[in-house]
Parts: structure tokens; C-alpha cells; sequence
């Protein structure tokens, strides 16, 4: 069949073109980019596997089909720079700080052990294991404590930016947030405070279309959530979420404009929820979205969408590309023979960590309750 000119300048748009940052990201780079994503998804269905298996509780919250946002985000950031992830980015409390070596027990993140065990609920979580899940932080790898009141951790991240700067530090922090959380009063509020204040808080509205069973056009009447950002005089971005190198360019635009002291931006990553809110939303998913929409939103897998780009680039050749091909697959369909080697050693190292810590002790349940002393 002919192709018509129209047809051709579709195919070339979907090609991304270089913005100023990714420009200056090397083949080195696109590989460890390629490498962290395979990472995050290796996470995410490992863990469903997990409990599948029957060796692990609790609601697990998938990022799977949205590792771009979290991968593309993170890897511009300082070693000193803040994150507050929410329960759609478990892999961004370990993978802070990555470029300074996985592992490394001196990089500004949390080590895979740590996020196993809280996962786990075993006593070596940063948290010793009091909540589960997301529900934990770190003032020394400057991550800001997840809690479930959503778009709630946005002014304790303004604070802490707010804090660093009258201590004459350069800090830029990063929220990341559901797109359904922005319909809270206090998300308009902190925006606000930090845009008075020219605060270096970089708000992430993961847009995955969903907030539980609620479609984007029951929670906010703009075309791009983006616009928003007009109201509060600041810069709104929208990135394509599938794609990492999109949301490092657009990240780190407002990451510099922040350092340069023009203050906080909101960055809109299109992405789109693959699968149920929780796993124990798995089978209803199915009902309340049509097949066809979800089918479509799991089309363009960040996975896929990251190697079609290094062939065209010539950093790998198809035959890599083709080598471990987790993309595109479920949990059930997926095994460990579909991610490179490294990426299962280095879960499984903190898996094993887990299951050898021990469970907290009852007596702790009081610990940090009240302060002890004067
Ligand atoms: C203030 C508040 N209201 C309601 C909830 C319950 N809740 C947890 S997740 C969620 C949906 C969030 O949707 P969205 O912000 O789009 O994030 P997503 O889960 O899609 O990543 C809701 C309503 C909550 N945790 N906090
Ligand atoms: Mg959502």
C-alpha cells in the first residue's frame, strides 16, 4: 500500500527529537537508561510473582507501562537533590542516585535490601518495618516520607527545599504524583505557597488516565492537566511518559529553572495505567476500562519505545534489542530469561536480604512514638 505524505510525517514524529538536555546523554548513558527501566519492571512483576507464590502479603501498587517517569526523572538529579515518590514509584526509593553505582553504600538512595525488607515487613526497612509499602522515607538519602494522604507530602517537600534554601543550599526536590491526587485542596495550595516563594519544588503529575475507577475527565476539565500551571504563574510541561528521554528533557528544564531560582514548575508525564489500581483491583480493571483503551495504553511499552530509539541510533543492533524482550508482557507471561542477567542478580541479592531478616520484635511497637529525653 502507498504511503502519503501525511502518513510519513506521523512516522517521523513518533522518532523523538533531541531536546537540550538528552542531546548531551551519551551511548553509555542510553544504556543505563535501557538498564534501569528493565530494573523497574523486573521489580514490578518479580514481586507479583512473589506473591503469586504465596511468599509475600500486602497490596502490591504496579508501575508497570510507567518506568519511564520514574527512570527519565531521576537520572539528572545531585546526590543531594530530594525525592518524595508516592505507591505508584516503589523502584524510585532505590534507583535515587543510581548513576553513583548500584551499589554503592554511599549513594544518595536507598539500597535494593532496604526496599525488600520493607516490602517484606522485616525489621532492616528504614522504617523497621512499622507501614508497608510506600510508606517510608529517608532524611539521610533525602527522600521525603510517603504518606497515604495523597498530594499530602507536597508541602513537606516545599518545606524542606524552603528550609535548605535559608541555610544557603541549592536543593531542587521532586514530587510525583498521581494525576487523580491534584483535585486536593492541598495540592493547589502547596503549588501556590511554592510558586510565592519561588520554592525549587518540581511537581510530577503522573497522568495515567486513572485514579482508581475514575476517568480524567471526571477529575479536571483541561485538555493538558499541564495548564494549570498558568494559574499559579508558573511552567507547566507535558511529557510524553512513555518515553524516558522526553521526561529527562522535560525534568530536567524545570529542574534547571528551580537551581536558577525562578522557582517551581508542574511536569505532566502522559503515561497510562496498565493494569488495576492495586493487584487486588487486577480482574475488575478489566470491566470498568474498556479492552480497547487498555490494550491501546499498554501499546507503547517504555521498554520497547527506549530500544527502537538506541537501534535507530545505532547503539544497539536489532539482534540486542531482540535479546531480552520483557516488553510488551504481563507478569504471567514474563519470566527471568526476558531481562538481562545483572538486573535479576541485583534483586535477587535484595530478596535474599529480606528473607534472612528477621521479623520486628512486638516490644518495638512503641518505639518512636513519643520522643525520648528532654
Ligand atoms: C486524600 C486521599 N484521598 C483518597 C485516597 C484513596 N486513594 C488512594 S490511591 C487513590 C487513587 C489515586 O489516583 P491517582 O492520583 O491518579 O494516582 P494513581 O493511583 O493513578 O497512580 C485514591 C483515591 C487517599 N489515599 N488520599
Ligand atoms: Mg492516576
Amino acid at each position: 500500500m502507498a504511503t502519503t505524505e501525511a502518513d510519513q510525517r506521523k512516522k517521523k514524529t513518533t522518532s523523538y527529537q533531541h531536546g537540550p538536555y538528552s542531546s548531551k546523554l551519551t551511548p553509555d548513558d542510553y544504556k543505563e537508561l535501557l538498564l534501569q527501566l528493565q530494573l523497574a519492571r523486573y521489580f514490578d512483576v518479580r514481586l507479583i510473582k512473589e506473591k503469586k507464590r504465596g511468599r509475600l502479603t500486602g497490596t502490591l501498587y504496579s508501575s508497570h507501562n510507567q518506568e519511564a517517569i520514574i527512570v527519565g526523572s531521576l537520572y539528572g538529579l545531585r546526590p543531594y537533590d530530594w525525592i518524595s515518590p508516592i505507591h505508584r514509584d516503589m523502584p524510585a526509593f532505590f534507583m535515587k542516585d543510581m548513576k553513583a553505582g548500584w551499589r554503592n553504600p554511599d549513594r544518595v538512595g536507598m539500597s535494593v535490601q532496604q526496599v525488600c525488607c520493607q516490602v517484606w515487613g522485616r525489621v532492616d526497612s528504614p522504617g523497621r518495618a512499622r507501614d508497608n509499602w510506600s510508606h517510608i522515607g529517608s532524611r539521610e538519602k533525602h527522600i521525603i516520607h510517603s504518606t497515604s494522604m495523597l498530594a499530602g507530602t507536597i508541602p513537606a517537600a516545599a518545606g524542606v527545599v524552603y528550609a535548605d534554601r535559608m541555610e544557603g543550599g541549592d536543593a531542587v526536590v521532586l514530587t510525583y504524583n498521581g494525576e487523580g491526587s491534584t483535585a486536593q485542596g492541598v495540592f493547589h495550595e502547596a503549588v501556590n505557597f511554592a510558586a510565592v516563594h519561588k520554592l525549587p519544588v518540581v511537581t510530577i503529575v503522573e497522568n495515567n488516565q486513572w485514579a482508581y475507577g475514575t476517568p480524567t475527565y471526571l477529575e479536571y476539565s483541561q485538555e493538558d492537566f499541564a495548564r494549570r500551571a498558568d494559574g499559579f504563574g508558573i511552567p507547566g510541561l507535558v511529557a510524553d511518559g512513555q518515553n524516558v528521554l522526553d521526561v529527562y528533557d522535560k525534568v530536567m528544564e524545570a529542574v534547571a529553572w528551580a537551581r536558577a531560582g525562578k522557582g517551581p514548575s508542574i511536569v505532566e508525564c502522559k503515561t497510562f495505567r496498565a493494569y488495576g489500581h492495586g493487584d487486588h483491583d487486577d480482574d475488575r480493571a478489566a470491566k470498568y476500562r474498556p479492552t480497547q483503551e487498555v490494550e491501546a495504553g499498554r501499546a507503547r511499552d517504555p521498554i520497547a519505545v527506549m530500544k527502537r530509539m538506541m537501534v535507530e541510533q545505532g547503539i544497539i543492533s536489532k539482534a540486542e534489542a531482540e535479546k531480552y524482550a520483557s516488553e510488551g508482557k504481563g507478569a504471567a507471561e514474563v519470566t527471568n530469561d526476558d531481562f538481562p542477567p545483572e538486573v535479576v542478580q541485583y534483586l535477587n541479592e535484595g530478596i535474599e536480604f529480606a528473607m534472612k531478616s528477621p521479623l520486628p520484635e512486638p516490644e518495638e511497637g512503641g518505639m518512636w512514638v513519643f520522643r525520648e529525653g528532654n
